[in-house]
């Protein structure tokens, strides 16, 4: 893309809950109002619905269907168009000393991951599906088992937050809306006993599937912002904005500990205050879910009064 075109997209894109001035645009680049003019009416014809405003000037809107990796420049973003998994991708870059906080995005995965082996539905043109890299110094494997409950806590924060989207987390790695799953979070570690390599958070978000895109089998259990939204979102976008508060709430937690998330983690949970199943390898509880301790384990009291304090593992039912 034509550099100053870039230049006036990563200026909205960054912007984009506000109007930037033509006199901004034209000192900023060099060029008379007219020709940034003429800059956004070909970004138009590109498929960037960006608002003009007398006296006020641009507001991106929305931009194309595909991601569009020109964004990305000095992000330390990978794009690629298809990839088996992205968080297999940036495992390699961490295995080459790729830098902290680079992120891997791909429009479709072949192989995408759950959790335990299973399978994620990873199809192009509407999904956000990526993964961090993240390089924490000084903790151990024990100290980081709360960093998918950050991820989801910031996520349902941002979407609730900017698109006013009623995103919920189930402990510990779901995010619902309305009760079907949008999004999921998978995330890795190499590390030794008392120092961890690396952690890769994998981070796959349905945007704006419609119903019948979702296959048979997950026709009562997914659902996508665009269905809960009612409207179509610029993925791009979207995955610049949510990346940023990632990364942010990563920087905070690796500074103060999971005690900052807990109130928001819990401002957004489906998971106290109900009965549950929770299954760990090896092992599985019943009990009911009454609170989230500063760590980010789930604290369960079961029909003896025994209490249990869950670090890993997932929620089956919901009794
Ligand atoms: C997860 O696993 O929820 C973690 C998903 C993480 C996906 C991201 S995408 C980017 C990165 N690269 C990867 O390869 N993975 C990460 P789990 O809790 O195990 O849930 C998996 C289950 O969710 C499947 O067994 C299905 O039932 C369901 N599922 C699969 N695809 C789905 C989708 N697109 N939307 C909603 N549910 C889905």
């Amino acid at each position: 893309m034509n550099r100053t075109r870039l230049k006036i997209i990563e200026n909205l894109t960054h912007n984009s809950d506000r109007y930037l001035s033509g006199a901004y645009f034209s000192k900023l680049l060099g060029i008379s109002r007219a020709a940034v003019w003429k800059h956004v009416r070909t970004l138009r014809s590109k498929g960037y619905q960006i608002n003009a405003k007398p006296n006020c000037g641009y507001k991106l809107e929305s931009g194309p269907e595909l991601i569009q990796k020109e964004l990305f420049d000095g992000l330390e973003i990978y794009y690629d168009s298809t990839v088996d998994s992205t968080n297999l991708r940036c495992r390699a870059l961490a295995e080459n000393n790729a830098v902290e906080y680079s992120t891997v995005i791909a429009e479709k995965q072949l192989q995408g991951r759950g959790r335990l082996g299973r399978s994620w539905f990873s199809p192009p043109e509407s999904g956000l599906w990526f993964s961090i890299l993240l390089r924490p110094h000084n903790y151990s494997p024990a100290d980081v088992s709360a960093i998918t409950l950050v991820t989801a806590a910031t996520t349902a924060e941002f979407l609730n937050c900017c698109y006013n989207l009623p995103v919920k987390v189930k402990w510990p790695n779901d995010l619902l809306i309305n009760g079907k799953k949008t999004g999921g979070i998978l995330t890795e570690i190499k590390a030794e006993p008392d120092w961890i390599e690396y952690l890769i958070v994998g981070i796959g978000l349905n945007v704006n599937q419609n119903q019948p895109d979702f296959p048979g089998e997950l026709q009562d259990q997914a659902t996508s912002l665009a269905i809960a939204g009612g409207n179509h979102f610029d993925r791009t976008l979207l995955f610049i904005k949510l990346r940023r508060e990632l990364i942010k709430a990563y920087q905070l937690f690796f500074k103060e500990g999971f005690k900052y998330f807990q109130e928001l983690w819990k401002k957004h949970n489906l998971t106290l205050g109900k009965n549950v199943k929770v299954n760990w390898p090896g092992g599985s509880l019943q009990g009911f879910a009454y609170d989230l301790n500063q760590e980010g384990a789930l604290l369960l009291k079961d029909e003896r009064e025994k209490f249990y304090s869950i670090n890993f593992g997932e929620i089956i039912d919901e009794i």
